[in-house]
């Protein structure tokens, strides 16, 4: 028939790399730019499918986050602005693999019987498409496209150069019939910042001259780019943005970016001593993820991280906080979702706060999933991707407890936790852990605390932990349970895994296969940063 003629042909144009198993990992696929023009198609023809089954617009964004330039990779947002259904995942690992136009329609068919997707009936589907800074995106996004026109009646709308979440954003925001411009998600974001603003006591208002100018690292990529513009209708906040990826400042994620910070615990390129114990932040090549920073005094560059554990931690004691005050009596179903690389410290201290936490493996999909099962779930992972979700049911909730204040006691310290909550709703990025709404929420929070950032890290103090990575030939060698806790195969290894850490005091470690990397991740923790290195260092000889 006609649709199989035009997968055919279209298929022999975009052939798949040879000898390349290509598999879609903690987010997606990733790899070189140069083998992935045959996976962007065939991941467009699968959004057109997911569009036609759920009716409803899909995003597909076209990045591979902090990875080096060369790479690129692709993200699908579902119709809630999630990222895609598990279900669906072994569907894209297989048809990434197909080696040659019969075998994919072969795989594609298959798929469509099982999961009765009306195709070639009127049904018509719409995807978003997005991508980064990466030279190599644009030729991708052609791919992309000439994947979604190959199933008939779907469309691929280009939205242009953005980061991440603002495409997760739109994708959430059409399929709940709102306007969906660049222009609406910096109004919805600057306007719930101003809201939150505008909610602090009054009589507190001196605090806000303790909350000197924040500077950012853009990683050289989109995020700096969009910080500027959403910095204009930012009034209450001086923002210096520096590797923004304008010409000469440098290259994407080199020495730079959320994950450079983290893991390397130095300043990052265009970062100097002269910028010491100002508050800093870091955003990743794809603006998902946001870290803070400053830098220590007299020390080479080196810096005090305050990382994705100590983001979640204020927004928890924040939420909390306003929970108390605005509620007495309605029980709320508060929740937090990290993974086995939460700082050991942080976890302690979200217990002791009283609140419930859980973990989940790595990988947003499973934090994301968690979260949604509260009344408000918060998650982070410790690299700075997070966000705050907030269920239907209790959102609704407030909007009645803020009518009822209302009316009984407008202008109360309980109206107003109520009515910051509701803004706290509207400022954070439900669709996805997203740097630039999260880096206002922190702003709005120290604000109304009227805190330093070294005030902010002194909630807790991190027990020192070292991250390596071993290049291994097959990483899926190695399975795990438990939230990735524990190693399942090969056999003995977790044994020899405790025999480490139990030479240490406060000792943690872990190993894992990366999902999106060809490696072996090991983590280490302990009381000092020697046993951290030393324990990280002996687990990762096992692993060789
Ligand atoms: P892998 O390579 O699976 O460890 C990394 C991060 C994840 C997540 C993904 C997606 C660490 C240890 N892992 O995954 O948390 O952010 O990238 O970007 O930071
Ligand atoms: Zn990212």
């Amino acid at each position: 028939d006609k649709q199989r003629s035009i997968l055919i042909e279209s298929a022999s144009r975009f052939p798949p790399p040879q000898g390349v198993k290509i598999s879609y990992g903690t987010s997606g696929f990733r790899a070189d730019a140069s083998i992935l023009s045959s996976t962007v198609y065939r991941v467009g023809i699968l959004t057109a499918l997911r569009s036609i089954q759920t009716q409803s617009v899909i995003g597909l964004m076209i990045t591979a986050s902090h990875n080096q330039v060369s790479d690129n990779g692709i993200k699908i947002a579902d119709p809630s602005g999630g990222m895609l259904t598990q279900d669906w995942e072994p569907f894209a690992d297989s048809i990434a693999n197909a080696a040659n136009p019969e075998d994919l329609v072969l795989l594609i068919n298959e798929f469509i019987k099982k999961e009765h997707i009306p195709i070639g009936g009127v049904q018509s589907a719409e995807i978003f498409l997005g991508r980064d800074t990466r030279p190599s995106g644009e030729s991708l996004l052609e791919a992309a496209k000439q994947g979604i026109s190959s199933i008939v009646g779907a469309i691929a709308t280009d939205m242009g150069i953005l980061t991440t979440p603002q495409l997760h954003w739109m994708v959430r925001s059409k399929n709940k019939g709102t306007k969906v411009s660049e222009s609406s998600y910096f109004e919805q974001f600057s306007n719930s910042f101003r809201c939150l603003m505008d909610l602090i006591p009054r009589e507190d208002t001196s605090s806000s001259k303790i909350v000197e100018n924040l500077i950012v690292d853009g990683a050289n990529g989109v995020g700096g780019e969009k910080l500027e513009e959403l910095k204009k209708l930012v009034k209450d906040l001086v923002i210096e943005v520096r590797n923004s990826g304008k010409e000469g400042e440098g290259t994407l994620n080199e020495r730079v970016g959320a994950d450079f910070v983290q893991k390397e615990k130095v300043a990052p390129l265009g970062f100097s001593e002269d910028d010491a114990g100002i508050r800093c932040a870091s955003l990743d090549g794809d603006a998902d993820r946001l870290v803070y920073f400053y830098i220590v005094p007299n020390s080479n560059k080196k810096i005090d991280l305050v990382d994705g554990d100590k983001i979640l931690s204020l927004f928890a004691l924040f939420i909390k906080q306003q929970l108390s005050v605005s509620n007495k009596d309605h029980p709320i179903k508060l929740g937090v979702v990290q993974t086995a690389y939460a700082n050991g410290a942080s976890t302690d201290y979200l217990k002791n706060l009283g609140l419930e936490v859980v973990f989940t493996p790595t990988g947003v999909k499973y934090l994301h999933e968690k979260a949604a099962e509260y009344d408000i779930g918060i998650y982070f992972e410790a690299n700075g991707h997070g966000t705050i979700l907030f269920s239907e049911h209790f959102i609704s909730w407030l909007e009645r407890r803020i009518n009822e204040l209302a009316s009984t006691s407008e202008g109360s310290e309980q109206h107003k936790a109520a009515l910051r909550l509701l803004a706290i709703s509207n400022l954070i990025n439900q669709a996805v852990g997203d740097a630039l709404s999260g880096l206002l929420l922190v702003e709005a929070i120290l604000l109304y605390n009227g805190w330093s950032i070294q005030r902010w890290n002194e909630l807790y103090q991190d027990l020192p932990s070292r991250q390596l990575k071993v290049k291994v030939a097959d990483r899926n060698a190695v399975t795990t349970a438990n939230a990735e806790t524990v190693v399942v195969k090969p056999s003995g290894l977790q044994e020899a895994i405790n025999i480490e850490f139990a030479k240490f005091p406060q000792g943690r470690s872990f190993i894992r296969p990366s999902g999106t990397e060809d490696v072996i991740r090991v983590y280490a923790e302990a009381s000092s940063q020697e046993a951290a290195d030393n324990l990280a260092k002996s687990v990762a000889e096992h692993v060789d």
